[in-house]
């Protein structure tokens, strides 16, 4: 039975890769830095995994050396997933340290301790790079060729672990990958990203629980696909016979604004963006479903600076011909699928909220 060890493991992507891992019969640890509570116990998908014996929680934290030393040291696994970190860009302005010591050198904790411990031979580590190391994209679409302009601390420290990773490889012949991932999405999405407060504020809106959605830049164009086709990426990713590093992505991009009118589309409700910048509503144009009673030019999409950040990165589309090619990967969902699936998911989550509002919270 082989061995993976995930950081990360509580976040969206830990969660499906658990899952896929158990489903391929590994003995999965995991890197948790607090108690399972009661957010947790909401999800299904991480019942299942928290509920299963091949499942090992080990508390940890990927700023502490000793501590990530001692778990790699216990479990030696055959495989790490290095998911962890502070991966929120815009909170990465207001941490710009915190990002630096999880996201940047919390892989050279890993690589470190996997070298120190003569596992080299047997580890194989798989870091979670990003598309936002193209940040201000000097070419479109952006492929594992693409030169790397970060703008954000969030970015930065991504940067650092992406060439950490390579210089292992190269100055000690370790197995360590980057998985260059464009955004991916899922039910499971953190509240805070843009997908999932829109499919939230959606969800929120039809259920007569929300005025009006508040949002940043609508004009930022992302290449989005689902964390289920994301993290069968990264397995592959280890399976190769050499170490390489490969760009993940659908190469469709969408506008955020697009993504908003795309989540109310599938529900039958059409909706207009009128006004430029921060004065741009989104306003309820039809509803063809006799569900839902919508008055017809209800503003329902603002623009709040606030959530703009100090710099942007504008638009994402990558080129994952590499991944297609070598790993005989391809997206099984499109953006609409995408969004059709995490709508429903939080209009079922709201409407199970306001009827067990006491025990949810009770948690
Ligand atoms: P999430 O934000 O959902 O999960 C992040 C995970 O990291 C959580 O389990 C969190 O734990 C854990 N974590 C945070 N800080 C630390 C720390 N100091 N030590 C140990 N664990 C920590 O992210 P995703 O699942 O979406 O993403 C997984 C990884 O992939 C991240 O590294 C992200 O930067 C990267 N990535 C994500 C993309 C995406 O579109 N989703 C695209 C490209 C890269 P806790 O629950 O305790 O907060
Ligand atoms: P991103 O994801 O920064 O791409 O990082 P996020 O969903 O936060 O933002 C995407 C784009 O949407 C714009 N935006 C808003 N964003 C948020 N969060 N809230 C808003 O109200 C809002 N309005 C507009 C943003 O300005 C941005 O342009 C994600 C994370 O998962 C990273 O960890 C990962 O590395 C990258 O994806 C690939």
């Amino acid at each position: 039975m082989k061995k993976a060890l995930i950081t990360g493991i509580t976040g969206q992507d830990g969660t499906y890769l658990s899952e896929l891992l158990l489903r391929k019969g590994y003995e999965v640890h995991g890197v948790n830095r607090r108690q399972l509570s009661a957010n947790i116990a909401q999800n299904d998908t991480r019942c299942i995994a928290a509920s299963s014996s091949n499942i090992h929680l080990h508390y940890g934290d990927l700023t502490d050396s000793m501590n990530i030393t001692s778990i790699i040291q216990k479990v030696a696994p055959d495989e790490i997933y290095n998911l962890g970190a502070m991966s929120r860009v815009k909170v990465s302005f207001e941490m710009p340290e915190h990002a630096a010591n999880a996201d940047a050198i919390g892989m050279l904790r890993i690589l470190e301790a996997v070298r120190l411990l003569g596992l080299q031979k047997k580890t194989r580590i798989y870091q979670a790079s990003s598309s936002e190391l193209y940040g201000k994209a000097l070419e479109t679409p952006q492929s594992e060729t693409t030169p790397f302009y970060p703008r954000s601390p969030y970015a930065v420290a991504k940067l650092y672990a992406y060439w950490i990773a390579v210089n292992y490889r190269e100055a000690y012949g370790m197995y360590a990958c980057n998985g260059i991932l464009f955004n991916h999405e899922s039910p499971l999405r953190g509240e805070m990203f843009v997908s999932r407060k829109i499919t939230l504020g959606i969800s929120a809106i039809i259920t007569g629980q929300q005025e009006c959605l508040y949002m940043g830049n609508l004009n930022a164009k992302r290449d989005w696909g689902h964390a289920k086709d994301y993290v069968e990426a990264m397995w592959l990713i280890l399976q190769q016979p050499e170490p390489e590093d490969f760009v993940i992505a659908t190469g469709e991009t969408t506008s955020i604004r697009d993504f908003i009118k795309i989540g109310f589309d599938v529900l039958g409700i059409k909706i207009e963006f009128r006004g430029e910048d921060e004065n741009e509503i989104g306003y309820i144009k039809a509803c063809s479903n006799p569900n839902y009673q919508l008055p017809i030019d209800k503003a329902v999409i603002k623009v709040d600076p606030a959530y703009y950040r100090p710099t942007e990165v504008d638009m994402m589309q990558g080129n994952s011909t590499k991944a297609r090619q070598k790993l005989n990967w391809t997206p099984k969902y499109n953006v609409r699928q995408l969004a059709e699936e995490m709508v429903l998911a939080d209009i079922r989550f709201k409407l199970n909220m306001t009827d067990n509002k006491k025990s949810h919270f009770a948690g």
